[in-house]
């Protein structure tokens, strides 16, 4: 096919590693970063694919490993409206990452352009960017022979969070729309965030300052830069693991993922009672707060207190806006606490359902409702509104002047999430913005409701793909009665809850499990693990009891 007269050429300069199969799993390709380049390359032959069969529309490329340790490396691509991949193309992906030579590159690529009947003559149309890690240059030169390869008119963003290029994706397509998001800059970003926070507390006491881990990553500079942009007492910051430079500080003790798997504070941040802290991940994508009580005891506010808060909130304003039909939904992933569902439905009475890992699948299902709130526990979500809302508020005619502020504010959070994404900074100016409307510190936001001990473990196993699951990744298929174990071992612990499940992002299994109290929680967790590796090929260490 003439269009890929120079893939060949290009692609001889990014041989595909022997005897490594790539898979475009949870969130893109994600593995060692030394093994990526033919990946990386490839999918800036995709990227242009992609944009062409959408008419050109633009399309987006981050390079990134996100929570994954220094040497890890990633790829993913951002649809039009920001949102991640359209399922059905991710295995496209994985068969033109697989090709073994030059010519089976070019026949899955014509098979591409066969299958979705794209029109080669569209000028595509790409945008890109890396974060902090340091085979990301390598990686980003490969990214840029891909894209060359097919004239694709593509823009670097340099190094940003992977929320902002989403944001920079949306922004781009939909300029000049009715649905325009914003200027596609990082000046732009922050103006629109900052903008829409400072509406919101205006008037408002000023908090205490926020203390940010940030991972290491390139939250760090970016958090910096959004605060100077706000040039206000309301968002008064200080960053912490703010060291993008020195190699292995990436997510080492560090960042969200840390801070929740381990329950615990990152290294370089002694907590204080009474201070505010929080944590992102190495592309900032993901948040968790945390404090410390009077007796030095550790308290984490994670993906589901930030969702049950924006939850409340929203639906308090929609009350009090007098506005009739606009329901609040909640969408959670099996790893939502116990407790956090219970108080969803029970107390706050509002509708929550389930999805699998990987927020693509928590956007789908937050997408069908109204006003849709979506948060993993680790902290990775945002909040979408439906277009038939955004109607409603347009149409809403307030009686009162508190049913206009009501509608005001909602209109204030509507521009302050990123509805492309979950997004560490602008769900922390969500945060910060309901905090400082309620007045509440960390701890009075914690009173909500308490969480069950759960507990998060990892098994390294022989080949993870054997584990196969159903019930929203809740129940194993496969390997064969290991979830009659997983069940026999639950039913001895009251209110007792556990599952198995393969990570997409890593080369492990993930256990999780919860319990009445933190001892019953911890051997279950154990039992579970040890079950998984026994039976199921574990592979170095056994996992060992807590102690
Ligand atoms: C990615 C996904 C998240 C997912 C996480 C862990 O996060 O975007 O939705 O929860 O991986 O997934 P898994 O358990 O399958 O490894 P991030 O922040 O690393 O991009």
């Amino acid at each position: 096919m003439a269009h890929f007269a120079k893939v060949a050429e290009y692609s001889a300069k990014h041989p595909k590693p022997e005897g490594i199969e790539f898979a475009y799993g949870t969130a893109g390709f994600r593995t060692v970063g030394d093994t990526l380049e033919s990946t990386v390359f490839r999918v800036g032959l995709l990227a242009a694919l992609r944009s062409q069969g959408k008419q050109g529309k633009t399309i987006g490329v981050m390079i990134t490993a996100s929570h994954n340790p220094e040497g890890d490396n990633g790829v993913k691509l951002v649809d039009p409206m920001g949102e991640m991949l359209q399922q059905s193309w991710e295995g496209y992906c994985t068969q033109v990452a697989n090709a073994a030579s030059s010519d089976e590159l070019v026949a899955a690529l014509a098979a591409v352009v066969e299958a979705e009947s794209i029109d080669t003559s569209v000028t595509p149309r790409v945008v890109y960017a890396r974060d902090t890690r340091p085979s990301g240059p390598l990686l980003q030169a490969a990214l840029e022979d891909g894209l060359a390869a097919l004239g694709t008119d593509a823009a670097s963003y340099g190094v940003v969070t992977t929320p902002q290029l989403h944001y920079f994706v949306r922004c781009r397509n939909t300029a000049g729309t009715d649905a325009a998001y914003g200027e596609p800059t990082e000046a732009g970003y922050f103006a629109k965030y900052t903008g829409a926070f400072l509406r919101l507390v205006d008037g408002k006491p000023h908090p205490s300052p926020l203390h940010i881990d940030a991972a290491n990553g390139v939250g760090a500079p970016e958090v910096l830069k959004l605060a100077a942009a706000a040039a206000s007492p309301y968002l008064s910051i200080e960053v912490h693991n703010g060291d993008t430079v020195t190699p292995g500080k990436l997510n080492k003790d560090c960042g969200a993922d840390h801070v929740k798997s381990n329950q615990r504070s990152p290294v370089g941040m002694a907590l204080q009672p009474g201070s505010r802290y929080c944590s992102f991940d190495g592309d900032a994508d993901r948040i968790v707060y945390y404090y410390a009580d009077e007796r030095g005891t550790f308290h984490l506010l994670d993906g589901d207190k930030i969702s049950t808060l924006a939850a409340t909130y929203l639906r308090d304003l929609v009350a009090a806006a007098g506005i009739d039909d606009l329901q609040v939904g909640v969408v959670q992933t099996a790893y939502a606490n116990g407790n956090s569902t219970s108080y969803i439905k029970d107390t706050l009475r509002l509708p929550t359902v389930f999805a699998k890992t990987g927020v693509k699948h928590l956007h789908h299902e937050a997408e069908k409702m109204n006003i849709g709130v979506y948060f993993e526990a680790n902290g990775h979500g945002t909040v979408l509104f439906s277009p038939g809302a955004v109607a409603k508020l347009r149409r809403a005619t307030p009686q009162t002047p508190a049913q206009d502020d009501a509608i005001q504010r909602l209109w204030a959070l509507r521009d302050l999430i990123n509805e492309s994404v979950g997004d560490a900074m602008s769900d922390m100016l969500l945060v910060e913005a309901i905090l400082i409307c309620k007045g509440w510190s960390l701890s009075q936001w914690d009173e909500a409701y308490t969480d069950l001990p759960s507990r998060l473990l990892k098994v390294v196993v022989h080949d993870r793909t054997i584990f196969k699951t159903t019930n929203a990744e809740q129940t194993l298929t496969s390997p064969l009665r290991l979830q009659e174990v997983v069940d026999a071992l639950v039913a001895k612990f009251p209110r007792g809850r556990a599952f198995v499940r393969p990570s997409g992002t890593e080369d492990a299994v993930r256990v999780y499990a919860e319990a009445a109290t933190r001892a019953d929680c911890d051997q279950l967790a154990y039992l579970v693990a040890g079950a998984v590796f026994d039976k199921a090929g574990g592979r170095g260490d056994r996992p060992a009891e807590f102690l």
